[in-house]
């Protein structure tokens, strides 16, 4: 699985756009992650969102995620989930997965991305690399050092999110992120599909390859 750019929707952020439009245009700016991310809305509502950007996915070779519910992710064919420290516990949602299935853990340090790796994760996500006001309550960023440690110490992709733009991508992926989530910085723009492919191409070129 590529994990270059990766894309939470927030539909907060996106100008009225639903999730599966602004999943379409990041798909086609590049998007190698999608992810849905709503706190507000149903299970039965995120189970549907979640079937229609499965398919967006898919047909544009994207990878689908679902944010914090095991079971909407299960039951809509995702890729994966992605897990916070207070979510199901890692060993929990593995017991109840299909063979193959992604899950990504939230870490706020070297230690937990450790523990993360040990219990199977597939991959781990810094929260947050830098501050930033689209997540409330998620605290001030952690910053490249601690991104540094985590590099050193696991061996799975490692993900940055929180405070990432186009300003200091290639500083986090010259920290050891293996790949770039953000919000604001692609759904939060009026063009999701042209910051998608702008920021893919400064992540091709950070890593010297091709987008
Ligand atoms: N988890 C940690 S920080 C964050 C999430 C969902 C928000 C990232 O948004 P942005 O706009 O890219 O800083
Ligand atoms: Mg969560």
């Amino acid at each position: 699985m590529r994990y270059d750019l990766y894309i939470v929707t927030d539909s907060k952020l996106s100008h009225g756009m639903a999730h599966a439009e602004v999943a379409a245009k990041a798909v086609k700016g590049g998007a190698d992650i999608i992810q849905l991310r709503d706190k507000n809305m149903s299970k039965r509502e995120l189970y549907l969102t979640a079937l229609e950007m499965r398919q967006i996915a898919k047909d544009g070779g994207a990878s689908f995620i679902v944010n914090d519910c095991v079971e909407v992710a299960l039951a809509a064919k995702a890729d994966g989930v992605h897990l916070g420290q207070d979510d199901l516990p890692l060993e929990a949602a593995r017991r109840i997965s299909p063979p193959g299935f992604i899950i990504g853990i939230s870490v706020g340090s070297a230690a937990q991305a450790r523990k993360a790796e040990e219990g199977g994760a597939d991959y781990v996500a810094l929260s947050p690399v830098f501050d930033t006001a689209t997540k409330a309550d998620v605290g001030p960023g952690k910053g490249l050092e601690v991104l540094r440690e985590i590099h050193e110490v696991v061996s799975i992709p490692i993900v940055a999110i929180g405070g990432i733009d186009k300003g200091n991508v290639r500083s986090v992926l010259a920290a050891g992120a293996d790949g770039i989530a953000v919000i604001s910085a692609v759904v939060g723009q009026k063009d999701v599909e042209g910051a998608a492919r702008e920021m893919k191409t400064l992540i091709a070129r950070s890593k010297g390859k091709k987008a």
